[in-house]
C-alpha cells in the first residue's frame, strides 16, 4: 500500500498519500493539520493560551494556536485550538475487531426468524447499574427506532423488553429468567472511574452463577464499548457509536441460527 493511490470515482484523488504514514488532512494532503478543545483548570487570559500551547507542543503538535477561548466558570478556561501534527500511523497495520455479520433490514429479519427459528425471539434491555442514560438503548429498541431505522420493538417477530435504566444486575437477570429471554441488551454510558467495567463484568458473573450464561446472547453497548472489549469481558459482541437495531438484531437471529436455538 505505501505511495498507494486513493481512487474516488475513478479518478485519483492524490498522488502523495502514503497509506503507511497517514496524518490528518486539513486543506491539502499531508499537512497534518488539526483543530481540537480542551478546559484547563486555570483562570482565562494570556497565561491559559500560553499554556495550552505548550501542552500542545508536548502533545506533538506543531505551530500550535488558540483561536477562540471562554471562562466557564471561575478557574476554568475552555479553548479550541489548531495546530499541526507530526506524527503519523501505519493504516495498514490497522485490524480492528468487530461483529462481522450480515446486517440485514427489519423485514429481512423478520423472514430470516420465520425460516431459522421458526418463533419469537425474546429480547430485553437496560442501562444497568447506576447509570441512568436512556437515548442509546431507547436507540436500539424503541418502537420508533433513531435516525431513520426502526428499533427492534418494530420487528414483527421480535418480542421486545426495555427495562429502562438504573436497572440492577440482579432485577436485570431476574426478568431474564422470568422472560426466557433469548438475548440480554445491556447499554453503558458512563465510564468515569471505569464503573462499566464492574457492572459489565458483574453481570457476566452472575449469569455464569446462575447457569444462565450460556444459553442467552449476551451483547452491550455504548459510546466507549468496543467489540473487541465486550469479548474480553465475556460477551458475544459489542456495539459502539453508530449502532442500529439492524446490527444488533441481525447478530443475535444469526447467532441464534448458528447455535442452532429454536424452541424453548
Ligand atoms: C443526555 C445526557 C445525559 C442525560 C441522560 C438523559 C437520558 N434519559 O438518557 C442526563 C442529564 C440525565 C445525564 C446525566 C449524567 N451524565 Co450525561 N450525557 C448526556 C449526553 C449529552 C448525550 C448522551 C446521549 O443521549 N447520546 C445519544 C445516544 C443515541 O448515543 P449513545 O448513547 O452513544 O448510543 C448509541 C451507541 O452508543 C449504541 N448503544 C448505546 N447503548 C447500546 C446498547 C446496545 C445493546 C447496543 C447494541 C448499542 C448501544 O447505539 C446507540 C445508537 O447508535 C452525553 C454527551 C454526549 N454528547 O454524548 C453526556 C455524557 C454521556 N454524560 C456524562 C456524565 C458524566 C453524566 C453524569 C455523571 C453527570 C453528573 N456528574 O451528574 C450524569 C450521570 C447520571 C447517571 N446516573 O447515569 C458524560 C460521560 C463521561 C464518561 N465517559 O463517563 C458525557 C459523555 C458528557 C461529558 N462529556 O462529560 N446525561
Amino acid at each position: 500500500m505505501s505511495g498507494g493511490l486513493y481512487s474516488m470515482e475513478g479518478k485519483d484523488f492524490d498522488k502523495t498519500l502514503d497509506l503507511t504514514k497517514v496524518k490528518p488532512y486539513g486543506d491539502t494532503m499531508n499537512d497534518g493539520k488539526t483543530q481540537l478543545s480542551f478546559t484547563l483548570p486555570v483562570p482565562a487570559g494570556e497565561e491559559a493560551v500560553e499554556a495550552a500551547k505548550q501542552l500542545m507542543r508536548k502533545m506533538g503538535f506543531d505551530n500550535p494556536q488558540v483561536v477562540f477561548f471562554k471562562e466557564l466558570t471561575p478557574g476554568f478556561t475552555f479553548l479550541n485550538c489548531y495546530g499541526t501534527c507530526l506524527h503519523t500511523v501505519d493504516y495498514t497495520c490497522i485490524h480492528v475487531p468487530k461483529v462481522e455479520t450480515e446486517v440485514m433490514g427489519m423485514d429481512e429479519t423478520d423472514e430470516f426468524i420465520k425460516e431459522n427459528i421458526g418463533r419469537k425471539v425474546i429480547v430485553i434491555g437496560a442501562s444497568t447499574g447506576t447509570d441512568a442514560h436512556t437515548v442509546g438503548i431507547d436507540a436500539i429498541m424503541n418502537m420508533k427506532g433513531y435516525a431513520g431505522h426502526y428499533g427492534i420493538e418494530r420487528y414483527e417477530m421480535i418480542e421486545a423488553h426495555n427495562l429502562g435504566s438504573q436497572v440492577s444486575n440482579e432485577e436485570f437477570i431476574a426478568k431474564a429468567i422470568e422472560l426466557k429471554a433469548d438475548a440480554m441488551l445491556v447499554s453503558q454510558t458512563v465510564t468515569q472511574k471505569d464503573i462499566h467495567i464492574q457492572n459489565l463484568t458483574e453481570l457476566v458473573e452472575m449469569m455464569e452463577a446462575e447457569g444462565l450464561r450460556k444459553n442467552v446472547i449476551l451483547a452491550c453497548g455504548g459510546p466507549r464499548i468496543t467489540h473487541e472489549l465486550a469479548k474480553e469481558l465475556g460477551y458475544d459482541a459489542g456495539f459502539g457509536m453508530n449502532t442500529y437495531a439492524d446490527n444488533v438484531a441481525s447478530f443475535i437471529v444469526h447467532e441464534m441460527a448458528r447455535r442452532g436455538i429454536a424452541s424453548k
